[in-house]
């Protein structure tokens, strides 16, 4: 982060996150083109904005992959080992770990991710739930190194990261962060990942061009955001949501697309849109079987099962760190 905004963010009395943010942000709409990071949607507004897409009638992720940790949850038991640690990559909604917790007999559970207040609530309500189970959040960027807590080290250790959270990532990144997994985690850990899978491109396209506009609104959440948290002056109402998919990558791209000429101000930054100039907030890459397990194989992951729905619309894997 350059020595400029850092002394913005000393001057507004930012917290760390802001000021990450800050710096983020400043860097981002710098590029040619300009691009923010999805990262950055999940504030209150953004978290709950989630919530109601993944009830969308077009949004078939969320639904598809519970279903397959429900109809495999024996199978999926089969990979973990009894008494083992699961570590969460990125903690939202416990629903699914709920999943894993009612059938496999783990002994401990560590939820990692970087907003520490909604861990510790989610955190309070597994505990009473299930009171033998060790629960030991952890605040931390989950893309970075983390140490595991002390409580769990003589257990066999479970990675688990579901909601296609890894489409997210560039390849090299998704690849980056697998291996980050594997050195966290140590030899002989398993993983259990959800990924979306490649599929007809109307299907893609209508989970994220929703009839009602709620992604529409959850992508634009971003620049109020930067209004609100970082005092920056968007006219949200000059933006509009776009999504595509493009076939030669795999993936889905979410931009915001500038309906004028104008200009925004963040920070004692100004940064100028021609009309139809766009923002890449998003990509969400779709996996094929072979390319996923091929991700994994470089990455120092072997897959050991892959289930999908009746559809093939999404997949779950158990991975084992390869020898
Ligand atoms: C949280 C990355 C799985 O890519 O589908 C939903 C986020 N973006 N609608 C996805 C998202 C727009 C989502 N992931």
């Amino acid at each position: 982060m350059n020595v400029h905004v850092a002394a913005l963010a000393e001057s507004h009395r930012f917290d760390q996150q802001t000021t990450a943010f800050a710096g983020d942000v400043i860097d981002d709409l710098s590029q040619v083109p300009k691009r923010l990071s999805p990262k950055y949607f999940y504030d209150a507004t953004g978290s709950e904005l989630f919530e109601q897409i993944t009830r969308l009638e077009e949004y078939y992720p969320t639904r598809t992959e519970l279903s397959i940790l429900r109809d495999q949850s024996g199978a999926i038991s089969a990979m973990v080992p009894r008494g083992a640690a699961l570590v969460e990559f990125g903690a939202g909604a416990t629903t699914k770990v709920r999943l894993l917790l009612n059938e496999c007999r783990l002994g401990a559970y560590v939820p990692v991710d970087i907003s520490g207040d909604f861990l510790k609530a989610q955190a309070d309500a597994l505990r009473k739930d299930f009171p033998a189970l060790g629960v030991y959040p952890v605040t931390a960027d989950f893309t970075t190194s983390f140490a595991l807590p002390n409580a769990i080290g003589a257990m066999a250790k479970v990675g688990f990261f579901p909601g296609s959270t890894l489409g997210n990532f560039e390849p090299h990144e998704a690849c980056a962060f697998l291996r980050s997994a594997r050195d966290i985690l140590g030899q002989g850990a398993r993983m259990v990942i959800g990924v979306d899978l490649e599929k007809d491109e109307r299907v893609l396209y209508k989970a994220y061009n929703d009839a009602a506009g709620v992604t529409a609104r959850f992508n634009l959440n971003i620049l109020n955001r930067i209004n609100r948290e970082l005092g920056g002056n968007f006219d949200t109402s000059a933006f509009t949501h776009r999504a595509i998919y493009n076939r030669d990558r795999h993936r889905i791209e979410m931009y915001l697309i500038s309906r004028k000429a104008q200009t925004a101000r963040v920070l004692g930054h100004s940064f100028s849109f021609r009309p139809a100039e766009t923002i890449h907030t998003e990509s969400s890459y779709k996996y094929s079987l072979e390319r996923f397990s091929a991700l994994a194989r470089g990455s120092g992951w072997t897959v050991l099962e892959s289930w999908t729905d009746e559809a093939s619309m999404f997949s779950v894997h158990a991975l084992a760190v390869s020898d």
